[in-house]
């Protein structure tokens, strides 16, 4: 009898055919705001989703022992753990889940995989190309051995981004000639924001960038099915000392640090650029933590030779579309409510009209992995997808260091 079948009375992964499906049991590393998200994730997966493999929340893991066990008990773990090493060697955990600063994304992701699991890793995958290209490499010679790896660029799972992209797939875009992207934040215009880890390049890589820039590049790349081949880059960092932080790993309502002593910000703290995608279209990008009132505002616009579409993720079950093919007197914008069975993930969820929010497209995550593994088809976003958005994200912070200076993404041949 195994670890999983012990805790938890599952089958595991590999048993003969049964009745009910095999367990495979999830540890993350990790237990901040994306560690709850996630948990949320494994814990309702199984009770919406017919899966082929029922998650098991098996172990968390932090490195202080009392917080990590409150959290376990929180969200529902079965067990603690205070060294990645130790989660990683579990039996009974098959899939890691990465839920850490960027920091330590690559060591526990290429240990994991290195080790035989199956790895979900948050956004942005790395802190540098050169770590993103080292969890490739690694994701790559897991997926010989049946492995898989993913990144989570959440925002692909709201149903209404889903379903974009299925319409944009299609062709009712057309040929795409523009792609808009904001997303703005204000939870750092108090200047005396207490200096988390969020706002120091060697725990998070870059500021808004690869805080909310790489999900919108991500965003934009998938919605548009290509790749950005080029950018040109402002980034600024306006308040450049804060207060520095009572606790390690203050969310993003901490309020003012209120000590006297200050340090250094060394990331952005907006980030503004233009792109070009392979097929030609332009595309603009801003990303800011510092946009008074606006609280997790993610709006996107793909304009086409056929027609366009809007998305607002404080509006996240409406699409706008508007097709350019019907008559001018009677076309416009209209709104397509994404709450129909025939919509992505809806099948599982309410009747059409009861809206679903931000967690279910943690829930959704867990889902599309998990057939991932059954079936052993490359995740959609891959560590290879990761490793584009984050040379994205390097070529804009050389555009931006040159002031603007149109910078390839990949280095020309
Ligand atoms: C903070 O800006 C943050 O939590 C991001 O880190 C997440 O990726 C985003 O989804 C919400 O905002």
């Amino acid at each position: 009898e195994t670890e999983t079948e012990a805790a938890t009375g599952e089958t595991p992964v590999g048993a003969p055919a049964g009745a009910s499906p095999p367990a495979l049991g999830v540890g993350m590393v990790g237990y901040a705001f994306m560690g709850a998200a996630h948990s949320q994730g494994w814990r309702t997966a199984g009770r919406v989703f017919d899966l082929p493999a029922r998650p098991v929340l098996a172990a968390v893991c932090g490195r202080d022992g009392k917080a990590v066990r409150a959290a376990a008990d929180q969200h529902g773990w079965a067990a603690a753990e205070t060294d990645w090493r130790d989660l990683i060697a579990r039996d009974d955990v098959h899939i890691v889940d990465i839920c850490t600063p960027g920091d330590s994304h690559a060591e526990i992701a290429v240990a994991a995989l290195d080790a035989g699991k199956h790895v979900l890793c948050e956004k942005p995958l790395a802190n540098s190309v050169a770590e993103a290209e080292a969890m490739t490499a690694a994701a790559e010679r897991a997926r010989a051995r049946g492995q898989v790896a993913m990144v989570g660029f959440n925002y692909r799972r709201v149903p209404a981004m889903t379903y974009a992209r299925r319409l944009i797939a299609e062709g009712r875009l057309g040929k795409l000639r523009h792609v808009r992207v904001t997303y703005l934040q204000d939870w750092l215009v108090d200047p005396d924001f207490p200096l988390t880890w969020r706002l120091q390049r060697e725990h998070a890589g870059s500021g808004a960038l690869g805080d909310l820039g790489a999900h919108i590049v991500d965003l934009a790349q998938y919605l548009a099915g290509e790749p950005l081949v080029g950018v040109s880059a402002m980034t600024e960092t306006f308040v450049r000392s804060r207060p520095l932080p009572a606790g390690a790993s203050a969310g993003l309502s901490a309020g003012g640090g209120g000590a006297a002593e200050r340090g250094p910000v060394t990331v952005d703290d907006s980030a503004l650029f233009t792109g070009r995608l392979a097929s030609g279209a332009l595309a603009s990008f801003e990303a800011t933590r510092m946009a008074a009132g606006r609280k997790n505002a993610l709006r996107i616009e793909l304009n086409g030779e056929r027609g366009s579409l809007a998305f607002d993720l404080e509006r996240l079950n409406e699409l706008s579309f508007h097709d350019h093919t019907e008559p001018a007197a009677s076309s416009g914008f209209r709104r397509i409510l994404v709450t129909e069975p025939e919509h992505p993930y809806l099948e599982a969820w309410w009747p059409p009209g009861h809206a679903l929010g931000y967690e279910h497209t943690f829930v959704h995550q867990a889902r599309d992995l998990l057939h991932a593994i059954a079936t052993g088809t490359e995740p959609e976003p891959s560590f290879a997808d990761g490793l584009q958005v984050q040379r994205v994200l390097a070529a804009v912070e050389e555009s931006a260091e040159k002031n603007a200076v149109y910078t390839p993404v990949l280095p020309e041949l």
